[in-house]
């Protein structure tokens, strides 16, 4: 039997899954007893055919990002991130909820955060300079950057270098157009995929790991975009909001739930102004939006 081989997923095209191993690329299949492979993933393969392989082994990954799936399950979206880059911008008008959902994710799964405000050659509006300025406060890196112009994309780049990140924001705010303008030859890139893997046409939806030029890699997701508040629960919601992190312990009752409970300590620092009342807001929305029972 040929020799088990280490790999790196790049892609999950229609046909199966494309893997990276020793420069060359490879298509595989995936035991079906094995857990959901993601893009990053690192696995033991073994080769089935010249340019095939079977994957037999999922190596332990550092980090997940996961996302809501049927049956209240969760899939993964991506494996072995150091960082999520959330891209954002004038127009379409910034969702601050959704935005703040994203952040909550990544502080549970120990991801690394950055902020990408896009389209700065756009006029800026008023109510993003607030919440930036509230944003940097916490500790969280932003970047301003134009993809049409490219300005600042050197700063991103930099950031960006050694690490594995994916980019996520709402659908139109300039993703693709970043991955375009960070990653000069991803047109090349994917096409070499397609070709090696025989696949012929690499979807869109497919998220793909690119290798940036300066070491790195960069994971475009198109179709996944949006990844929810995946298996949270209101204990790591709260979490979830760095500010609130101190506050947990001084409110009254160990099961507070930070709404209306007597002697809650985060409501009354968003009285006070002492953290943001508009985040401490966006925090009782999406409490809302939790399934019941949590
Ligand atoms: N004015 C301006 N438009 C941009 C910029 N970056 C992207 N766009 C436009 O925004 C739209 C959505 O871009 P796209 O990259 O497809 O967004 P995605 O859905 O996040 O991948 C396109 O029409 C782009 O031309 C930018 O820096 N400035
Ligand atoms: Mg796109
Ligand atoms: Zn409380």
């Amino acid at each position: 039997m040929a020799d088990l081989l280490q790999g790196l997923v790049l892609a999950h095209l229609g046909q199966g899954i494309a893997v990276e191993a020793e420069n060359a690329i490879v298509l595989c299949q995936s035991l079906r007893k094995l857990d959901t492979v993601a893009v990053g993933d690192q696995v033991l393969w073994r080769q089935s055919a010249p340019d095939q392989g079977r994957i037999e082994e999922l190596l332990p990954r550092r980090s997940v990002l996961l996302r809501p799936a049927k049956n209240g399950k969760t899939r993964p979206v991506a494996a072995n991130l150091d960082a999520v880059f959330i891209v954002f911008a004038v127009e379409p008008a910034c969702d601050f909820l959704l935005l703040d959902q994203y952040l909550a994710v990544c502080e549970n799964s120990g991801i690394d955060v950055g902020l990408v405000l896009n389209k700065t050659d756009l006029p800026t509006s008023e109510i993003i300079e607030q919440e930036l300025a509230s944003y940097q406060a916490l500790g969280y890196a932003v970047y301003r950057v134009s993809a049409a112009n490219a300005t600042g994309l050197t700063e991103l780049a930099a950031a960006l270098q050694g690490q594995v990140t994916i980019l996520t924001g709402q659908s139109g705010v300039g993703k693709s157009s970043l991955t375009n303008a960070l990653i000069p030859d991803k047109e090349l890139k994917t096409n070499t995929i397609s070709a090696t893997t025989k696949h012929g046409r690499h979807t869109t939806t497919a998220a793909t790991l690119y290798h940036l030029n300066g070491g790195g890699d960069l994971i475009d997701s198109p179709g996944v975009a949006i990844f929810g508040l995946a298996d949270l629960n209101l204990p790591q919601l709260a979490q979830g909001y760095r500010e609130f992190q101190p506050l947990l312990r001084e409110c009254q009752f160990n099961d507070c739930r930070h709404i209306t409970d007597k002697g809650c300590a985060v409501r009354a620092a968003a009285e006070t102004g002492e953290i943001s009342a508009n985040r401490y807001q966006r925090f009782l929305k999406l409490i809302a939006k939790m399934p019941q029972g949590h």
